[in-house]
């Protein structure tokens, strides 16, 4: 299988997290990457795709804000890392407001996603990894790998949060959507909901977003994720949620996986985006699941039986001695 990755991914590397009101390090580290990359053999670089498909699911003035944020923080003389603090919650007025910590409210979901002076160069190498591997199934491959670090899919049309800048796998798949695929269909199996590919195409028919999940009432990202949100106007029925408890074990995730699979398969989708996440690992040191690494083969090889070109893209995952073994076992199950 061919496998994606830029070096430039690797240089976003906040120094800590706000984690049960205080400091702790940064959960989403660069170490993750190359822990990933020893256990896969190597990546190839990514072409560089451009801008444009990443303007094509997020919002020009959200992504001028990744690009100056941490700038704009130091030219403000802040000493720490650049972390929101202040949201205008659902309903405010739109307000076009220049100061710093309005601009980290206003495009932030939450308070653990620090912006750094190398995100942006970091989150834009990231979706081309994605880009390169929906490339590849373009270019006639059955599945590609991204190696997405950052990750993407808590990140909106205009928003970071969850570790996420930009949602590589919305870029994935709205470039297959430009590129003539008339359905594309989403498969989230991060141990987190994906809000921002849920709220990316939530009103749009075109791409199905289908995810398997820690429950939001007592997971992050808690707002949504939860089994009655079904889209809206176009995209009603087009978005499908199935949380599951904290401690599901491989029965019942495949089971959940394999209504996801039969819903897929239903929407006729003629290329599918996978947003891996292996924290749903037994021992991962922030979510609740216990999947084992035997546990990820088997997963994938339901996966493939869709028969569908499978650009498979990195979401989460934190037990970084264990993240190698459990990519390489869920890219096995593809071969
Ligand atoms: C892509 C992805 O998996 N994002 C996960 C975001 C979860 N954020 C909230 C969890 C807070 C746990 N913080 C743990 C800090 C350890 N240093
Ligand atoms: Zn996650």
């Amino acid at each position: 299988m061919r496998r994606f990755f830029s070096p430039a991914q690797a240089t976003h590397a906040p120094a800590q997290e706000l984690h049960n009101g205080a400091f702790t390090g940064y959960a989403e580290k660069p170490s993750r990457a190359g822990a990933i990359l020893d256990a896969i053999g190597g990546a190839e670089q990514p072409r560089d795709h451009g801008i444009a498909p990443i303007e094509a699911v997020h919002e020009a003035g959200y992504l001028a804000f990744l690009r100056d944020a941490a700038k704009l923080w130091q030219e403000a003389g802040r000493p720490g890392q650049a972390i929101p603090y202040a949201f205008p919650i659902v309903g405010r007025r739109p307000l076009a407001l220049s100061r710093i910590d309005a601009l980290l409210g206003r495009y932030s979901l939450d308070a653990t996603t620090p912006l750094t002076r190398q995100t942006w160069a970091a989150g834009y190498a990231s979706a081309q990894s994605a880009l390169a591997a929906t490339h590849a199934l373009l270019g006639g491959e059955r599945a590609a790998f991204a190696l997405c670090r950052p990750p993407g899919h808590h990140a909106g049309r205009d928003y970071c949060g969850g570790y996420c800048h930009i949602n590589v796998a919305a870029v994935a798949a709205q470039a297959a959507r430009d590129a003539g695929c008339a359905r594309v269909a989403v498969l989230d199996i991060d141990y987190h909901h994906g809000n921002g590919t849920q709220d990316i195409f939530w009103d749009r028919g075109d791409v199905f977003y289908v995810s398997v999940h820690a429950d939001p009432a007592t997971d992050y990202p808690f707002y949504w994720g939860h089994a009655e949100e079904v889209g809206e106007g176009d995209g009603q029925d087009a978005t499908l949620n199935l949380p599951l408890p904290q401690g599901t074990r491989i029965d019942a995730f495949r089971a959940a996986q394999a209504t996801a699979l039969e819903a897929i398969a239903r929407f006729g989708a003629e290329l599918l985006v996978v947003s891996f996440g292996a924290d749903t690992w037994e021992g991962d040191p922030i979510s609740a699941f216990r999947l084992t690494t035997d546990d990820y083969p088997i997963l994938a090889r339901d996966i493939a039986k869709l028969g569908l070109p499978t650009a498979i893209v990195m979401e989460g995952g934190y037990a970084i001695d264990a993240l190698g073994l459990n990519v390489a076992a869920f890219l096995s199950g593809f071969d």
